[in-house]
């Protein structure tokens, strides 16, 4: 398995039912990464365990949208063995130094040694100085204002577009933003070129990844598992499904 940290350029499904034989199924099939979405997939915490328990790190690397910023949440996220965490709705540097603070250990942050991945004993130093991949989301005007001195914050791995909010912050239909060359999204490349940071977006089908991939965005999430059955059904049933 090639590990996404090594990587700017990744393709990952993002499982919003958390459903666990077909979140098994979908991240056996050759993705690098799958996510378990907490924001607004139906995965609260006690799903996020048993999901977790059951992930196959073999297959493909394990990441979670946390439902928010909250340092609990994100410790939690870690625990369960997510290597990738993606943050909604951050705003400000300051907002993504509290995340990279609530992701690390001591001396770098505040986080509780407490991992439910099987525990050999306490942890070294240098155990619990392993650097968690941190992806906030940029998809609020705040944000974008704030650009450069998120991407200027140590210990992110990378910034995450999300569309949908980004498009609705800025008045924009999301065919809009992903249509306009010299917009939002060429600025937020650009800018994240320039501070040698990767970036990501959310795409949730094949044609907006592809669009998004032109764009320069490297961490794409190209399907979601019901776009995954969506698209099961419109093969199936010719005639009828959702596009
Ligand atoms: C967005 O596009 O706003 C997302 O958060 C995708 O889930
Ligand atoms: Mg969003």
């Amino acid at each position: 398995m090639t590990t996404v940290s090594k990587l700017t350029e990744s393709r990952g499904a993002w499982m919003m039912l958390g459903e666990p034989g077909l979140t098994a199924r979908i991240a056996g099939a050759g993705f690098d990464w799958i996510l378990l979405d907490q924001q607004h997939g139906a995965i609260g915490p006690d799903r996020l365990v048993g999901l977790a328990r059951a992930h196959d790190h073999g297959a493909c690397e394990l990441a979670v949208r946390v439902p928010s910023a909250d340092p609990a949440a994100i410790g939690r996220a870690l625990d369960v063995g997510a290597s990738i965490v993606v943050v909604p709705l951050v705003q400000t540097a300051d907002e993504a130094r509290a995340i990279v603070a609530a992701a690390n250990y001591p001396p770098v942050g505040g986080r509780s040694w407490g991992p439910l991945t099987p525990l050999w004993g306490a942890p070294t130093p240098d155990a619990a100085s392993a650097k968690p991949r941190l992806w906030p989301m940029i998809e609020t005007r705040t944000a974008l204002d704030q650009l450069d001195e998120i991407l200027a914050v140590e210990g992110l791995d990378a910034v995450f577009i999300g569309p949908y909010d980004l498009s609705l912050a800025l008045g924009m239909t999301l065919a809009e933003l992903l249509a306009d060359d010299r917009g939002p999204l060429a600025t937020i490349v650009a800018a994240c070129r320039k501070a040698g940071v990767a970036c990501g977006a959310f795409a949730g089908s094949p044609a907006n990844a592809k669009r998004l991939a032109k764009f320069g965005f490297g961490h794409l999430a190209v399907t979601t598992d019901l776009g995954i059955i969506d698209a099961g059904t419109a093969f199936v049933l010719p005639g009828w499904g959702a596009p």
